[in-house]
């Protein structure tokens, strides 16, 4: 796969060259490349922003640096041009299904903007030649589009062939299924008076599935309980329908920031 963010902040993106990321590259499975957007300005002072038309606060990006950038990376390549992902608050929510839909594309492109956000020219100007999706990673407002790229190629790249050792790690994880990951343990037994659940050291491999199936729905009916109106009632069974239906789910939800919080997890600031 390959990959091209264009920022004004290109140092912002060094976290791309760590980890799984990072090893992704090495082994020749990505090809990330990074933009300054400056680069792509004519002016003593490399200007990317402008006083917004209509009045208000901040500034704008001005177009022309975008419309460049975008010629020389996305046009590249004359017979095949990127998927353009713009971060933005006024975008569709980026999700498990949408990664996966991601790591299938052979080029995406990031446009990571700054100050009120990209003259939206930009992105109708992009949609003549490649598809475009704006996207958010969540309903809070940050101050710029970087840190949502690398969020989104974290949880993309992860997905590509060969980056996880065991594809199999990739099958039971949260929002993978539609439902939240109950809790994990590891060695020892028993740390600070606290017991690892029994039937994780039993050896009963059903047990331990069917343990972990109801921590995944009781937590997800606890704490995201859209999650499971989601779910087609057709894949629970009658053992998932009885721990739903038990799981008390009016302690967690609907309560004031700040608010001490009494759940069957004990005393949880809120
Ligand atoms: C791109 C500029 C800052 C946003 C005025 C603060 C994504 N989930 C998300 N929250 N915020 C962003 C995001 C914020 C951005 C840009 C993404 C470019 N800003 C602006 C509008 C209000 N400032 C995001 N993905």
């Amino acid at each position: 796969m390959r990959v091209d963010v264009i920022t004004i902040f290109p140092d912002y993106l060094s976290p791309l060259t760590l980890s799984l990321v990072g090893k992704a590259q090495e082994r020749g499975l990505l090809d990330v490349r990074v933009h300054d957007l400056r680069a792509f300005t004519h002016d003593a002072h490399r200007t990317v922003d402008d006083t917004p038309y209509g009045g208000g606060a901040g500034m704008v990006m001005r177009p022309e640096p975008w419309g460049e950038a975008l010629d020389e990376i996305a046009g590249a390549d004359d017979d095949r041009v990127p998927l353009l992902i713009v971060p933005t608050p006024a975008g569709v929510t980026f999700t498990q299904a949408r990664a996966e839909e991601y790591a299938a594309q052979p080029w995406l492109t990031f446009a990571c903007g700054r100050y009120e956000g990209i003259d939206y020219r930009v992105v109708e100007d992009a949609r003549r030649r490649m598809r475009v999706d704006e996207l958010s990673i969540g309903d809070y407002v940050l101050g710029g589009g970087e840190a949502a790229a690398l969020v989104v190629l974290e949880a993309v790249v992860r997905l590509l062939p060969g980056v996880v050792g065991n594809a199999e790690s990739l099958v039971d994880e949260s929002h993978v299924a539609g439902l939240l990951e109950g809790p994990a343990y590891t060695k020892p037994p028993t740390w600070r008076g606290l017991d690892v659940p029994e039937v994780l050291t039993s050896g009963h491999h059903g047990a331990i599935a069917s343990w972990r199936r109801a921590e995944a729905l009781r937590r997800t009916a606890q704490r995201r309980p859209d999650l499971l109106a989601a779910i087609d009632p057709e894949t629970l069974s009658a053992a998932d329908r009885d721990v739903v239906s038990t799981t008390d789910r009016g302690v967690i939800a609907a309560r004031p920031m700040g608010e001490t919080i009494r759940s069957n997890e004990g005393d949880v600031a809120g």
